[in-house]
């Protein structure tokens, strides 16, 4: 079970996201708990206001600090007498973190403590927010978006799949991209041919261990010819050395060809 509060100006922008698909099923089947709370709720004014003109000048506006801190404190104060999730695990999600990985993710989930998401808007927050709350700041990637809930989202969609039993089957997360530091093998379903384009047979054979060769090898090509920089040489078997041999050996183009590089075993 993992639980996390999003703290945003906009709940809305957030809600439809998370009452979709699997991350609407898994907090349905208890194994995450989102909870989504309005920081205009923790405003001071009557008149609601989360931002201010920036000190010193310039354009766009601050999100205020006090939100922010009173948020936490009622959350701290809500948390401090249930039994389970009650310490917090602040994340600021901005350009300026640490990369998010499939490794912080895992991280992430391992968590005992309850995740706390403060989405800022607008041009930043204000910088009392770091050195009074000492979140983790963590970046989705190296572009600016509007704001912290996307890359909250992104975070907890990461993270909610890699919990036991989200997804129907046990096996995918562990074997998918990036868990084992390879792209994904290629997927077929039904119909065996469409406009012209066949299933690659071996899939067809229902050997299972020509199956298995041949998505190691399409993985190792894949990963080979669009991210050469995630294979790394220690990661690899004597049968994925041979495989990539052959790989190189048949060209960066070899795939593309009507055999599907279906060829069982080399
Ligand atoms: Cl985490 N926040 C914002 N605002 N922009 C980003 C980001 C985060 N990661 C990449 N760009």
């Amino acid at each position: 079970m993992i639980r996390c509060d999003l703290i945003t100006l906009f709940p809305d922008m957030v809600l439809p996201v998370l009452n979709q698909s699997i991350l609407k099923r898994a907090q349905e089947k208890g194994m995450l708990e989102v909870r989504v709370r309005d920081l205009r709720g923790y405003t001071l004014d009557r008149h609601q206001v989360a931002d201010d003109a920036p000190y010193g000048g310039g354009a766009g506006m601050v999100m205020k600090a006090e939100p922010l801190f009173r948020a936490v404190d009622a959350l701290r104060r809500e948390y401090q007498d249930s039994p389970a999730g009650t310490e917090l695990r602040l994340l600021l999600p901005s350009p300026q973190g640490r990369p998010f990985t499939q490794r912080l993710a895992e991280d992430l989930r391992d968590e005992r403590r309850r995740l706390v998401f403060l989405c800022g808007h607008y041009e930043g927050v204000d910088e009392r927010v770091r050195l009074g709350l000492d979140p983790e700041e963590v970046s989705i990637g190296d572009y600016v978006l509007t704001g912290g809930e996307l890359p909250a989202l992104v975070m907890v969609d990461a993270t909610a799949r890699l919990i036991p039993g989200v997804l129907g089957d046990p096996e995918s997360a562990q074997y998918d991209s990036f868990a084992e530091s390879l792209l994904e093998y290629p997927h077929y379903t039904r119909p065996p041919e469409v406009r012209g384009l066949a299933v690659p047979e071996v899939l067809l054979s229902g050997n299972h261990e020509a199956i298995r060769i041949w998505r190691r090898k399409e993985a190792l090509r894949s990963t080979y010819l669009k991210r050469p920089d995630l294979l790394k040489d220690e990661l690899l078997n004597e049968e994925d050395k041979r495989l990539l041999d052959a790989i190189v050996r048949e060209g960066a183009t070899a795939h593309l060809s009507s055999g599907g590089g279906g060829g069982v075993g080399t």
